[in-house]
């Protein structure tokens, strides 16, 4: 069940390579004021991200810390698919779905804060595409190849344009050197086309390591040599917000220092899913809501 209907304008997943496309989207809609500084609105526009320092309080960081470690601490939710956990270890890796499973968190995701500031970018109403918590837990934390996440919300979600934006809320002290993001200043302005069709039930191995939807070596090095590459880093409390289509990884955390994290997804009212552009089968609700 692919999009045929709607022209699809970022073919991805096809036997054989693309050429990179000029994205025809805005990063930084118009229409809609808040909370975002005219410096720092003008900064994500041309980057693709911004970073929002103490979005959260000390005291607010503290409970939202708590609350992972109870999510962490209930085995009976390590059950529920929507957690993922480290393959060995059997700790947790990601919980999806952490808006409706922690009334905390399904909180924050309507504080104005958090929520005017992707009214502002996506310049319309929102809706939450995604949550989930990761914990990057000292010494085996896994980290992420590079990758554009629109590429994955398009091809496997249907998503038809790149109007979601993302926010990263620290809960731990951001370093360089404990698998802080890495990003492409500038390359959510370029959609890069990936090789390889969608195994079925691909999320189930993707959201571990993803094999397929990941760029070649060749355009990863076109990207980075055009856009360079910045580091998110930052204490605890402070946030990234990042264009769905911007070129991000982040490598393993082999300190002590564990990355854990509150990861929103906010996509426009105005660019509701359809069916996958290039996947048999949507992916769960969990994973991408479809209202
Ligand atoms: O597939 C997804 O939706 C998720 N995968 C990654 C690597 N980043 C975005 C998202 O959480
Ligand atoms: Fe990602």
């Amino acid at each position: 069940m692919t999009s045929l209907t709607i022209d699809d304008r970022y073919r991805t997943r096809t036997r054989h390579r693309l050429e990179p496309i000029s994205r025809l989207e805005p990063t930084v809609w118009s229409g809609v004021d808040g909370p975002i500084g005219a410096a720092t609105l003008a900064g994500h526009d041309s980057r693709g991200f911004s970073v929002h320092d103490e979005l959260l309080g000390p005291d607010e960081v503290r409970a939202f810390r708590a609350e992972l470690d109870r999510l962490a601490a209930d085995e009976h939710l390590k059950t529920d698919e929507r957690v993922i956990v480290e393959p060995r270890s059997r700790d947790v890796r990601s919980i999806f779905e952490v808006h409706k499973i922690s009334p905390l968190i399904g909180e924050l995701v309507q504080d104005p804060r958090v929520a005017d500031r992707a009214r502002q970018i996506l310049g319309s109403e929102v809706y939450i595409h995604q949550s989930r918590v990761n914990y990057m837990p000292g010494f085996q934390g896994k980290g992420f190849y590079w990758h554009s996440d629109f590429e994955t919300w398009h091809a496997e979600d249907g998503m038809p344009a790149p109007r979601a934006v993302s926010m990263s809320i620290a809960l731990t002290d951001n370093y360089p050197f404990n698998g802080g993001l890495m990003v492409m200043p500038g390359s959510q302005r370029t959609f890069i086309p990936c090789v390889g069709e969608t195994p079925d039930d691909h999320y189930k191995a993707s959201l571990t390591a993803q094999e397929i939807g990941v760029p070649s070596q060749a355009d990863i090095t076109m990207l980075a040599r055009t856009c360079g590459i910045d580091q998110f880093t930052g204490p605890a409390g402070s946030a990234l917000m990042f264009d769905s289509n911007l070129m991000h990884g982040s490598g393993n955390n082999i300190t002590p220092f564990p990355r854990s994290n509150i990861f929103l997804v906010f996509n426009s009212v105005q660019n509701l899913l359809a069916d996958p552009f290039a996947a048999s089968a949507p992916r769960p609700e969990f994973i991408a809501t479809r209202l």
